[in-house]
Formats: C-alpha cells, sequence, structure tokens
C-alpha cells in the first residue's frame, strides 16, 4: 500500500476559484466586517466595565450613581453580542473559500503566511466561543465545568488581540474596498452583481431583527415583541426569579421562626427579627435589577437603609460592609458593599417589593438592593451584614 501523497489531498480539497458565487467580494467583507468589528469592540468595553462594576478596583472607584449605568452597559453588552451572531455568520461565509488557500512554498513567505492564517484561526474560535458562550449563559444553561465568568473574560482578552492584529493586517485593503462602491469593484470584470447589496441589506437586517427579539428582556418598550427574551415578566411579584430559593436551599431557614438578622461591628452584635426591621424607619426607592445574563427590571424597594442598620452597631455611614446569606449551595450567596453604597440612603436591606413583603425567591426575609449594583451582588437572603475595618 502506498501512502497518499500531498498532490493527492490536493486533489480532493476545492482551491479558492472553485467558489464562484460572486455575491462574495473583498467589499462586503470589508462592510460586514467593520460592522461585526465594531460590535466587538462594544462587546469589550462593556464587558470589562462588568467586571470593574462586579469587583471594585481601588484605581476604578464606580459609585452608586448614575443609578441605571450597570442596566445600560450590561444591556448594551447583550445585545451587541446577540446583533454580532449574524454578521460574524455572513462574515465567515464571505471569507470561507479563503480557507482552502494553499499555502506558499517554503522560503517565499510561508512563516508570515502561516502567522497571518494562525491569528485568523485564533480570532476565529475566540470569536465563535464568546458568542456561543454568551448566548448560553443568556439562557442560563451551563452545558460545561469551567466558570463561565472567568472564562468569558480570559477569551475576551485572546479576542480582542487577535481583533487588533487583524485590523492592522487588513487595514490597507478594508480602507480600499470601502472606497468603492459595492456593485462596482474595479478588480472584477462585467456587470454590476445586484446580489452583494441584498446580501449586505440581509444581513443587517437579520442583526437587527436578533436584537429586536432579544432586547425586550432590558428595554421595556419592546418586551412584547421580544419573544426570544429569556427573562419576561414571569416570577413571582412580577419580577423575573435568578435563583430560587428551594435552588439556594434556603426554604427552611429562610422561613424559620427564630430568623434574626445579625449585624456584627468588632465585637458589637446587634440582633433583628423581621418584625424588628419593620419597626425601624423604612425608605423607598425605585431601583433597578439588572442581572449579567441581560435582562433587567426596574421596581419599587422598601426597606431599611445599610447606613441606619450600621449605625446601630456604632458605625459611620462610610465603612464598607460585608453581605452574608443564608445561602448554602452555589455562588453569589455573599458579596461587599463599598463604603459609598453604605453611604447612600437608597442601599436598602429591603423587606418590601412593589408595596408587598418580598416573596421567598426575591429574598425573603430581606436582601440586599443598591443603586447601579450588578444584580449578582443584590444579595437575597441575607442573614449578617459585617461592617469591615
Ligand atoms: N443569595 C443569593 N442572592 C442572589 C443570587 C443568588 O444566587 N444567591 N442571585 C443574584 C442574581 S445573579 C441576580 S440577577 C439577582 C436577581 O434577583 P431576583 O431573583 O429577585 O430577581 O439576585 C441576586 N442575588
Ligand atoms: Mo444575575
Amino acid at each position: 500500500m502506498r501512502l497518499p501523497r500531498v498532490e493527492d489531498v490536493e486533489r480532493l480539497l476545492p482551491s479558492p476559484e472553485d467558489f464562484t458565487s460572486r455575491a462574495r467580494s473583498t467589499g462586503l467583507t470589508a462592510r460586514v466586517g467593520v460592522a461585526l468589528g465594531l460590535a466587538f469592540a462594544v462587546c469589550f468595553l462593556t464587558g470589562v466595565w462588568s467586571h470593574l462594576q462586579q469587583d471594585p478596583q481601588p484605581w476604578a472607584p464606580i459609585g452608586p450613581d448614575p443609578v441605571w449605568l450597570y442596566r445600560v452597559t450590561q444591556g448594551v453588552h447583550v445585545t451587541a453580542g446577540v446583533a454580532a451572531v449574524p454578521l460574524l455568520l455572513v462574515k465567515l461565509w464571505s471569507v470561507y473559500p479563503r480557507l482552502y488557500l494553499r499555502p506558499p512554498r517554503p522560503g517565499s513567505g510561508l512563516v508570515l503566511h502561516l502567522l497571518e492564517r494562525g491569528s485568523i484561526a485564533v480570532l476565529v474560535a475566540a470569536g465563535i466561543f464568546q458568542l456561543v458562550s454568551g448566548s448560553l449563559n443568556i439562557v442560563q444553561w451551563y452545558p460545561w465545568a469551567f466558570s463561565f465568568r472567568a472564562t468569558h473574560e480570559a477569551v475576551a482578552w485572546v479576542a480582542i488581540g487577535a481583533l487588533l492584529v487583524h485590523v492592522a493586517v487588513k487595514l490597507p485593503q478594508t480602507r480600499d474596498a470601502l472606497r468603492r462602491p459595492l456593485d462596482d469593484e474595479s478588480a472584477d470584470a462585467g456587470a454590476p452583481v445586484v446580489g452583494r447589496r441584498a446580501v449586505l441589506a440581509a444581513t443587517g437586517a437579520s442583526s437587527v431583527l436578533a436584537v429586536v427579539l432579544t432586547a425586550g428582556q432590558s428595554v421595556p418598550l419592546l418586551g412584547r415583541v421580544s419573544v426570544f427574551g429569556v427573562r419576561d415578566g414571569d416570577g413571582p411579584q412580577g419580577l423575573p426569579v435568578n435563583r430560587t430559593a428551594r435552588a439556594a436551599g434556603v426554604t427552611a431557614t429562610a422561613t424559620a421562626a427564630d430568623f434574626v438578622l445579625r449585624v456584627r461591628h468588632g465585637d458589637r452584635v446587634a440582633a433583628f427579627t423581621r418584625a424588628d426591621l419593620e419597626a425601624l424607619p423604612q425608605q423607598t426607592h425605585r431601583l433597578p435589577i439588572a442581572c449579567v445574563e441581560g435582562w433587567s427590571r426596574e421596581a419599587t424597594w422598601t426597606g431599611v437603609p445599610v447606613r441606619d442598620l450600621v449605625a446601630a452597631v456604632g458605625a459611620p455611614a462610610d465603612v464598607a460592609v460585608g453581605v452574608t446569606s443564608l445561602q448554602t449551595k452555589g455562588a453569589f450567596g455573599a458579596s461587599e458593599l463599598p463604603a459609598e453604597f453604605v453611604a447612600d440612603v437608597r442601599t436598602l436591606l429591603a423587606l418590601r417589593l412593589d408595596g408587598e413583603p418580598l416573596s421567598l425567591d426575591h429574598g425573603y426575609p430581606c436582601r440586599i438592593i443598591a443603586p447601579n449594583r450588578p444584580g449578582v451582588r443584590q444579595t437575597k437572603w441575607v442573614s449578617e451584614l459585617e461592617v469591615r475595618t
């Protein structure tokens, strides 16, 4: 038996010239590519922002104002990602024949060729990974063992690095292609190609449609048309639920007759029953919950300002506070409130939602609700507040 030679394998593979659709062109690729590059840039910036808001850094203090900031940056992040899906598909289709480019002979630019192809492979893989993992996160399906958050962030840096290299390499070609009309490229012989306009228009329309069908989860006006918005008004009290009391393993402890909230400041500890908390002066504020999974909703929350509770154990209003919940299973059972948030009267240990006592799934007996705070840090079923010193 003789081993197949390179030429034999090559004969089985198509070559770029075998793809004859004239709807493909550098003009189309460049236009879709610019839109895709912008969508990725928006995703990257709003993504980095989200990590900064979730883990506040001393060099980038982000305060409680404006109240809607996290809601908007997170909505834009998910929306730009959704818009990127059709753009990426069309972009890949438009350059797909180049997958079959034969490498040059060794010596004549082979290394450069492999580097360029390699950087594109990294970009495509990272781009697909981000859109797929992000979409699965929106629908709360985690069919993997790794941490979504850490991986989505790490791959984002890979993707943006590869994107910058790609833009730098292709800049002259892109600029050139954008200057010429889509259907009149000097490189092509013959009549104008109407198909390209149609492909470009259909791409734009798909992108807009994808956004309209999902954005209702954060844009109330679109609520009715967003049939793919994964969180509508479902959940008790007209508000979506992220993790239920049952899933968090708190059903018994949260409804126990002897529940007390402890507030700790060094050796000083104060304990409050739910009735004690209700007897304290209450504040009511309209504040959103904005989840990293893409949905957000505003509601009216009533409760005790956290700063009043820390005052009860002799702490000043501008201290950081650690929040612990009754939760025994899974992530997000604890969080930190930075000092600027504690100082703000709108940072509540909430007892009521839209005037009604909190439902068990929304955090009964009490939960944190603060302005401009990522949803994952709006800790439910709070059992202890500890003043950080
Ligand atoms: N203890 C605890 N609090 C939690 C969570 C959780 O899993 N455990 N999920 C958080 C997330 S990710 C979001 S978006 C909000 C959602 O609040 P809701 O379920 O009341 O709408 O709760 C937050 N508080
Ligand atoms: Mo969330």
